[in-house]
């Protein structure tokens, strides 16, 4: 394989973590809707965009024709609004472990490093993390097809103008995954093996992995 050059990190999961935030505002919207939002089904919305997680939402209280565009878009607001809320005391503290030191080497090493999240709100984390110096690109997500579909992390990928050999995505999701391996690229998965059985290396957390480590069994896989 060629030399990586750019690393391409989701955000929920794998920089931070916002699934809780996002399962809260979710269930609060449900409430005022009148319906429950159990915790179980929020594994189901992981790295889903807005527009679709409502749709899934919808679907599984038996409600989704129940709304009209203009009314959806209202709820997706309101859901953002709580989920805006509940993110402004993130701080650096917020890191999931190891990140901050494992963004260090990458630049350490003159290499590049890229938000491809599902979210909108990445640019405001990456400030509120304090992670900006680190971070060369982040890519706009509207109007993109979302994961498993490889286009978030090709977008990436051109705004470089690096080919898949040179780059190595991290996922917690098994869509996102997917994308990866769509996309071309390597794929380090960040949690459980026996789930991102499709990724080419599943760590704990970046405590578990240096960034030479991780470059010797990317550049030692034929894939
Ligand atoms: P927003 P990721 C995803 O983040 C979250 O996992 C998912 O729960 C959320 O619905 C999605 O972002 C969109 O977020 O409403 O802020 O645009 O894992 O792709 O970083
Ligand atoms: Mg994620």
């Amino acid at each position: 394989m060629k030399t990586v050059k750019a690393l391409i990190f989701d955000m929920d999961g794998v920089i931070t973590e916002t699934s809780e935030n996002h399962y809260l505002a979710w269930k609060s919207l449900a409430g005022t809707l009148g319906f429950d939002f159990e915790r179980a089904f929020n594994e189901k919305l992981k790295g889903v965009s807005r527009r679709d997680s409502l749709e899934l939402i919808l679907q599984a209280a038996g409600k989704a024709t129940a709304y009209s565009e203009a009314e959806k878009k209202r709820l997706m607001d309101e859901k953002n609004a709580l989920y805006l809320a509940s993110i402004q005391g993130f701080t650096r503290e917020n890191l999931l472990p190891g990140v901050a030191a494992f963004l260090g080497e990458i630049k350490g090493e003159g290499m590049k490093v890229a938000i491809a999240s599902a979210s909108q709100s990445a640019p405001l984390l990456v400030q509120k993390l304090g992670i900006e110096a680190w971070v060369d690109h982040i890519v706009d997500p509207a109007g993109l097809p979302g994961k498993p579909d490889p286009a978030i992390f090709l977008s990436a990928m051109d705004h470089f103008g690096l080919t898949p050999e040179e780059c190595l995505g991290v996922e917690d999701a098994v869509a996102g995954i997917a994308a990866i391996k769509a996309a071309g690229m390597f794929a380090l998965g960040i949690g459980d093996r026996t789930v991102l059985t499709r990724a080419d290396l599943v760590i704990e957390n970046f405590e578990s992995i240096t960034l030479k480590g991780l470059l010797e069994v990317a550049h030692g896989k034929n894939h």
